[in-house]
């Protein structure tokens, strides 16, 4: 792939940012050209959850989920079904996509080691230069405070559902009362409204904390999705057979999943090694939040000890409380994200807005018997992506090529008319928001995921996909590779590398893997081809 889509790209009635700053029309227009000619660049508001798969919006799979608000940006946008990240994991994600970079470019290669060089070129940065007022409120999680927004209000490292800690510009820690998912957009909201100068176009990232575990609902949602049952993914019991990285994790629902911490089935006698975080979480509460989360966990727990299940009926009541809590979680987003939508069409913005939708990564619910995500396999490797487009894209539905989130930083740049660096690794999909279907679009990913060891267990891996094969290598205490034939097996059950008959398409992704190491210059290596 070359970089010849990152190039500036003009539609029609769309001027850029240089034309806010000031480039007028000439006296002799009239006063209609002049008004098109001084059009305001695209504003760009980018929503970012933690931890919201595909499979819990309406919009990608209707079994789970209804997120009205979601589907608003959808049905009346595009939908990425082929959208992707390159290290499934927060702060390597947040790191990716504010750089355009792949992890060991960035720096940000894993949440435990690292501390972001945020002196570091990101697409804000860029965009500050191109005359746009940027903001960030929310989640962070790269350790160093944030450069390149001319406002911002972060939590600290995870954040806290209740009653959180913000750290403001002026690096004090300041603690507000409320639910988490509703004050990151009213402090986003807030700064649209009241603080924002209407006269640059604006770059508004509003990035959640939720859908993060250990899934804390709003006391207003916490009677939600309890009368329902939800139908177990079919590889739930999955034995991992043929992958030993899969079969090493610690992230089972069954086995991992901590019935306190998790599932908030607190009580005295009970104990577990996350017990006195989950105090710690619930012991922000004020005196009605911790009443209503007592009154409807409590007597839950109770009935709960009292079946004492064993084997599959306790792994099956796990999946049932994780879905249920996990979507309680989800509704407060979504109304949230309608409050933002509503915010931009009340106030005439929608038409030359971009409004993103998406997530750091994708997660387990249940597939393969797992939560958290971490894997290069589809459900973690993929990410929601849907967006509102600016008026003059008349790109509707779904966009099948394959986009990473190394491509925001270039499509936000691209959009405001601004160069995208050479040195920025992803490929601006403005094209793609224009309808076209550039013919030498990338036909392969690359993936690369460090944090081990660590919190699950998950090995270290990279590895190349196309729109059919999918191959990974497991390395540092292991050398393991993985083949799989997406085609015929999308549940990524069956390890088909070394299996008579793949010789030839393990060479082909072999060396697809090659070039995307040195295109990518990851100074890790393997021996090609190998034995
Ligand atoms: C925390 C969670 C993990 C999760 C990581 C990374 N444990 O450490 O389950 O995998 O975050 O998540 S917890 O006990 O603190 O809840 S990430 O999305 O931020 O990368
Ligand atoms: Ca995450």
């Amino acid at each position: 792939m070359t970089k010849q889509y990152s190039k500036a790209i003009v539609i029609s009635a769309v001027s850029t940012a240089a034309a806010a700053a000031g480039v007028v029309a000439t006296q002799s227009c009239t006063k209609a050209k002049a008004a098109e000619t001084e059009k305001k660049p695209f504003n760009i508001v980018y929503i970012m959850t933690d931890d919201h798969t595909a499979q819990m919006m309406s919009c990608y799979d209707k079994r789970f989920a209804h997120t009205p608000n979601l589907d608003r940006i959808a049905n009346d946008g595009v939908r990425f079904t082929n959208s992707f990240v390159a290290n499934s994991l927060s702060g390597p994600s947040r790191a990716c996509m504010l750089t355009g970079k792949h992890s060991h470019k960035n720096g940000f290669t894993d949440n435990t080691t690292c501390v972001f060089d945020s002196s570091q070129p990101t697409f804000t940065k860029h965009l500050q230069n191109a005359g746009y007022e940027t903001a960030l409120f929310g989640k962070w999680h790269l350790e160093s405070l944030p450069q390149g927004f001319d406002r911002w209000e972060i939590v600290p490292g995870q954040g806290d559902y209740y009653n959180p800690d913000f750290i403001v510009e002026s690096g004090d820690t300041v603690q507000v009362h409320g639910y988490l998912t509703d004050l990151i957009t009213d402090k986003s909201l807030n700064w649209l409204e009241n603080e924002h100068d209407k006269d640059k176009p604006f770059c508004l990232l509003i990035h959640h904390k939720a859908i993060h575990r250990n899934w804390l609902a709003d006391t207003a949602h916490l009677q939600l999705f309890e009368d329902q049952t939800f139908e177990l993914p079919e590889n739930f019991y999955d034995d991992y057979a043929g992958r030993q990285a899969a079969a090493e994790q610690e992230m089972s629902i069954f086995k991992d999943m901590d019935l306190i911490y998790d599932l908030k089935m607190d009580r005295p006698d009970k104990d577990s090694h996350l017990k006195e975080r989950y105090h710690s979480y619930i012991g922000r509460m004020d005196s009605a939040q911790r009443a209503a989360w007592d009154a409807f966990y409590g007597p839950m727990t109770e009935e709960f000890y009292a079946a004492n299940l064993q084997g599959k009926e306790l792994a099956e009541w796990k999946y049932q409380r994780y879905m249920r809590d996990y979507l309680k979680v989800v509704k407060s987003l979504d109304d949230n994200v309608g409050r933002v939508l509503d915010y931009l069409e009340e106030n005439d913005l929608l038409d030359n807005t971009l409004v993103v939708y998406t997530s750091d990564q994708g997660f387990y619910m249940g597939e393969h018997g797992w939560f958290d995500k971490r894997f290069m396999y589809e459900e973690s490797f993929h990410t929601p992506l849907i967006m509102h487009l600016p008026k003059g894209f008349d790109r509707k539905g779904d966009i099948d090529e394959m986009v990473q989130n190394i491509d925001y930083g270039p499509t936000f740049l691209d959009l405001a008319g601004v160069d995208v660096p050479e040195d920025m690794q992803g490929v601006s999909f403005l094209p793609l928001l224009k309808g076209e279907h550039p013919e030498d679009w990338r036909d392969a990913l690359y993936y690369h995921f460090y944090e081990y060891p660590a919190e699950h267990s998950v090995k270290r891996h990279y590895g190349v996909r196309d729109d059919r094969y999918k191959l990974i290598h497991f390395y540092n205490d292991i050398d393991k590779w993985e083949l799989y034939d997406l085609a015929n097996d999308p549940k990524e059950m069956h390890n088909i590398y070394g299996q008579p008959g793949t010789d030839s398409i393990t060479t082909v992704m072999m060396a697809k893997l090659k070039d995307l190491q040195e295109q990518y210059d990851d100074p890790i290596r393997f021996t090609y081809p190998i034995e």
